[in-house]
């Protein structure tokens, strides 16, 4: 288990440095923390006792792909996995520097911390196939 959990963590960086040279050609209006016009209008968030919740799928890639929440709220992302055995399982979300296997089923909860007006928080699995992103308004 160590050595998978080794070579995971050696693919991502090393996919995640050719990630950062090639850019995505998904999706790729959007780079982390700089102001985008918009992407997209699925609101997937909750409020509740003052802390925001952002909800993103992981199963073949991330569902919504492209959401927007409020900024300026303690925020949260919830990533849920479902009998999920894809390498969406290998999630990075560089800009608060999150590298982290996901399990298989469950909820996992990443602390954002409180993102500002314009922010834009991505996620991308280890191949760099796969990405998400919530802009913050
Ligand atoms: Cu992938």
């Amino acid at each position: 288990m160590r050595n998978v959990t080794a070579f995971i963590i050696a693919t991502i960086i090393i996919v995640g440095t050719g990630y950062i040279v090639t850019k995505d050609t998904g999706g790729g209006k959007f780079e982390s923390n700089k102001k985008v016009e918009s992407i997209g209008n699925v609101e997937n968030s909750k409020i509740e006792d003052s802390i925001q919740y952002v909800t993103i799928t992981a199963r073949g890639g991330y569902s919504p792909r492209q959401s927007f929440a409020k900024a300026g709220i303690p925020t949260k992302i919830i990533m849920k996995t479902n009998g999920t055995y894809d390498c969406s399982l290998a999630l990075a979300i560089r800009s608060i520097n999150y590298r982290e296997m996901l399990p298989n089923t469950g909820e996992t909860i990443i602390d954002i911390g409180t993102p500002k007006t314009g922010d834009v928080i991505q996620g991308v699995c280890s191949m760099g196939m796969y990405n998400f992103a919530v802009e913050f308004r």
